[in-house]
């Protein structure tokens, strides 16, 4: 198919012509690559759910039903279907059979609600969701009622467990040789549309290839030495980029190994999993680190199988780092990565300085990295500036964004990923901080605009900004700052209104301080530093 999906921004063909000069772009679909494990090792096991297990065979032939019962449906290539679901087998069924019919998944986290599902339904113009009936005491079926009474084109809603009258996940399977002459995707295609972070209003989306994501899920499998030994317990939320393809899920599947995956994070249920499965490899956010590292529970099992804790998403505590490998007897690896694409992992052969100090350096040698000051000039090395980056497998724009786009990129293709970085003489890069206007919840990632934006709509609210604030366990939890009109609302009467908005519950404000007005810059703009240090203050007094 030579013309690309509308919306998206291809890298320039000079560019495009490299990276497939130096095989890192093969030309196979994440599908296809899928499709070869499963010839190559067809009886080992590929995915554990509860007491569900497939091999790489019946997996395969899962996706393959799968995907011809959605051709049966009426869904065709670059339909845009919405993905919900909790860490459950369905997700990679689901996923790799759109893969394999050219469709896109649009990774939505279980946390999100009527506002975000909404804005992905219409933003994408999806075909179909799929979802769970209910999940953590909340019941998917309900919100996606609201969202099809505002969203013409969405035709199926397909659920897995009880649909009511929507359309039962089970009932959609067909038949595989069904599939046969339906064509695979082309590999230069965009594969899926995941979720950014994001600083701005709405939640951005972002197009991988099959191309550009199957290089960085290969070279990531290699650095963390998977084979077929591997098991991996899927604990983050499956959908988001880490445990997906850092080397995550869809590491463990080219590397033939098996996918284990927990529903809960919670650290009880998963040693009893990497007890009863021997689990090899987990990816974890640093609060899921702490909780881990706290619980009691770990003496309960026989954890002696884990070779490897990675962990990313946020900043980690050099204090934390070091009692990981100490605690669980595994090697730490620290991964600093991006949905937007750069992946930064340490090394296993590393000394134990580098891999407790430094957040790793890129997978790519074609991985080209600018650290800037605020006017975009390269600072002097080993100082602190703006991470700029572009490469072969981070993307060149995100998904129908030219607005956003013109920002968010230099004009010679660099993304502007908003994090503050130094380079040590070794290539290695440490994370100070930030400088987009995000907080980062325990890896939970929260544009503070958006927030600002849902607490404005309140009618007794004058102004609002939404800063950051240290918390023990999460590393960072929210504060809004709220300027009231006339009489002050109530703390839960503002948190209720946004959670009525339809928001997600992690993007509600943890704590909301009431003020005169807000801290301006000499340009007018929130000062937000100083909001950050107020609250800083009041933390520290006693209350
Ligand atoms: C500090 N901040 C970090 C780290 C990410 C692998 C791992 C993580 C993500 C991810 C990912 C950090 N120390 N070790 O996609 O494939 C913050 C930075 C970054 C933002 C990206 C992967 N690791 N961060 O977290 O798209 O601010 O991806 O820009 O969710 O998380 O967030 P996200």
């Amino acid at each position: 198919n030579p013309s690309p999906l509308p919306g998206f921004r291809p890298w320039p063909a000079a560019f495009a012509a490299r990276y497939r000069e130096r095989g890192y772009w093969t030309g196979v679909g994440l599908y296809a690559e899928l499709a070869r494990v499963a010839a190559e090792h067809p009886a080992r096991t590929a995915l554990v759910c509860g007491s569900r297990r497939w091999t790489y065979a019946q997996f395969d032939q899962r996706v393959r039903r799968f995907a011809a019962g959605l051709v049966a449906m009426g869904i065709v290539p670059r339909d845009r279907v919405v993905l919900q679901l909790p860490n459950i087998a369905e997700f990679h069924i689901a996923c790799f059979a759109l893969f394999r019919i050219g469709a896109l998944p649009v990774f939505a986290l279980p946390a999100h609600r009527r506002a975000e599902i909404t804005h992905f339904v219409q933003h994408t113009q999806a075909r179909a969701c799929v979802i769970a009936d209910c999940e953590a005491g909340f019941d998917h079926r309900l919100l996606m009622r609201e969202v099809m009474v505002e969203s013409p084109c969405l035709q199926h809603v397909i659920v897995v467990g009880d649909a009511l009258d929507l359309m039962p996940f089970d009932a959609v399977y067909g038949d595989a040789d069904q599939l046969h002459g339906h064509p695979m995707p082309d590999a230069a295609d965009v594969a899926f549309l995941q979720l950014s972070g994001g600083s701005t209003g709405v939640p951005k989306l972002i197009p991988r290839t099959h191309d550009d994501y199957l290089y960085s899920i290969r070279e990531s499998a290699r650095i963390c030495g998977l084979t077929p030994e591997s098991i991996y317990l899927c604990v983050l939320p499956a959908a988001h980029n880490f445990p997906m393809s850092s080397p995550g899920a869809f590491g463990v599947f080219h590397a033939g190994g098996c996918v284990v995956l927990a529903r809960q994070p919670y650290p009880a249920q998963c040693f009893a999993l990497i007890a009863a499965e021997r689990v090899t490899i987990a990816a974890l956010v640093p609060a899921l680190a702490l909780a881990w590292l706290e619980s009691k529970a770990r003496n309960q099992h026989d954890l002696s199988s884990l070779q490897l804790l990675q962990i990313g998403g946020a900043h980690l505590a050099g204090e934390v780092a070091r009692r990981i490998p100490a605690t669980f007897g595994c090697a730490l690896q620290q991964v600093f990565g991006m949905a937007e694409g750069l992946v930064n992992y340490t090394r296993l052969d590393d000394p134990p300085e580098r891999m407790l100090e430094t957040q790793g350096r890129p997978i790519s040698e074609d991985d080209e990295i600018r650290i800037v000051d605020d006017d975009d000039r390269d600072v002097a090395p080993g100082t602190v500036g703006h991470l700029l980056v572009r490469g072969p497998y981070t993307i060149r724009g995100y998904y129908r964004a030219d607005a956003h786009n013109a920002n968010a990129f230099t004009a010679d293709g660099y993304y502007r990923s908003g994090d503050l970085v130094l380079r040590r003489d070794d290539g290695y890069l440490v994370v100070t901080g930030r400088a987009k206007d995000q907080v980062n919840r325990g890896g939970d990632k929260i544009a503070a605009e958006e927030v600002e934006g849902h607490l404005l709509a309140h009618p007794a609210v004058f102004d609002a900004a939404l800063v950051a604030m240290a918390d023990a366990w999460m590393g960072e939890k929210s504060c809004a700052f709220v300027v009231p009109r006339d009489a002050v609302p109530g703390t839960r009467e503002l948190q209720d209104f946004l959670r009525g908005r339809g928001i997600a519950g992690f993007k509600v404000p943890d704590r909301i301080e009431f003020v005169d007005r807000l801290p301006r810059t000499a340009v007018g703009k929130v000062d937000k530093k100083a909001l950050r240090a107020r609250i800083a203050n009041l933390l520290c007094a006693p209350r």
